[in-house]
């Protein structure tokens, strides 16, 4: 069993809603924070084996995280610079391939390293008054946890090194039209909206979910063919039981009963 001090994990049937509460610093990715993150979807989520999903949210309600806590940075060199960025992307590695699927509920500010938190997650769900940016510019720095990669991935390279070299912030609305977010919703129901798709998904076959997740991932890493990995995943598909489970249920005409085996 695992405890933490900052984040707050709670169980909502079997949807674990993960919260990063450090309000008064806008719950800032310090040290302490990344190591529990590490933690938890590198050593704990993985062992809890019958999870739906991972809601990731921001305590308070003013911020999803406002960025790397930047009253650590006084005395990063080189050397504290690159080990900070690695394993920084090493723990948003594990969350992007974590097997289930996460969520994040984005209740304010995502700023820097939040909006790259936010990114590494499978989805995004905002309010209309959700700030978007990376202002790592305006201190000397530039995205160091994934940011410069995955917010080309999700809204192409020139709207994305617009936003990274002018440090403009953008709206939730404005991320829904750059395709940043999967959905915007009435502040204060973004948890209820990422537990409602994770419910969704978990109707599905849990081995299938799974694959999608790998064969998506695929596509963005270097030196993978992407379509050979969907050839793989779905060739592994249809060995499961639930691929036969699927396919009678359909043919028999009632739901499907699937089993994650
Ligand atoms: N780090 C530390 N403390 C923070 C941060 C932060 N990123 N953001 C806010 N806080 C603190 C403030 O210092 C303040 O503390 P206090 O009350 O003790 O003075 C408290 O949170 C509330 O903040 P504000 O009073 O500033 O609230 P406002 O509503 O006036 O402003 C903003 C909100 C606009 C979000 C403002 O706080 C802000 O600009 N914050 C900084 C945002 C930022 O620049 N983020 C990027 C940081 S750099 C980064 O994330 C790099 C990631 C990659 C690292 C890779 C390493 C190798």
């Amino acid at each position: 069993m695992y405890t933490y001090e900052i984040l707050q994990v709670e169980n909502q049937n079997d949807i674990l809603v993960v919260t990063i509460n450090r309000p008064k610093a806008l719950n800032a990715l310090n040290k302490q924070t990344m190591n529990e993150l590490k933690t938890f979807f590198t050593l704990d989520a993985p062992t809890q084996k019958n999870i739906k999903g991972i809601v990731l949210t921001g305590g308070g309600d003013k911020a999803f995280v406002a960025g790397a806590d930047i009253s650590e940075f006084t005395s990063l060199d080189a050397t504290g610079a690159k080990n900070m960025a690695v394993n920084g992307q090493d723990i948003f590695f594990s969350i992007e391939r974590f097997e289930k699927p996460v969520v994040a509920a984005v209740n304010g500010f995502a700023l820097g390293g939040g909006c790259e938190l936010a990114m590494a997650c499978h989805m995004r769900i905002a309010n209309p008054k959700s700030r978007f940016g990376q202002p790592e510019v305006n201190l000397g720095i530039l995205p160091g946890y994934g940011g410069t990669q995955r917010l080309v991935q999700l809204i192409g390279k020139g709207k994305a090194i617009e936003l990274m070299t002018t440090a403009d912030m953008i709206n939730g609305e404005e991320a829904l039209k750059l395709g940043l977010v999967n959905h915007v919703v009435e502040a204060g129901q973004e948890v209820a909206k990422a537990i409602e798709i994770i419910e969704k998904i978990a109707t599905k076959a849990p081995l299938a979910v799974a694959g999608v997740i790998r064969a998506v991932n695929a596509y963005f890493e270097e030196g993978r063919n992407g379509y050979e990995a969907e050839i793989a995943e779905f060739t592994r598909s249809v060995e499961t039981d639930d691929f036969k489970e699927g396919a009678s249920a359909f043919l028999e005409k009632r739901t499907a009963n699937f089993k994650n085996s």
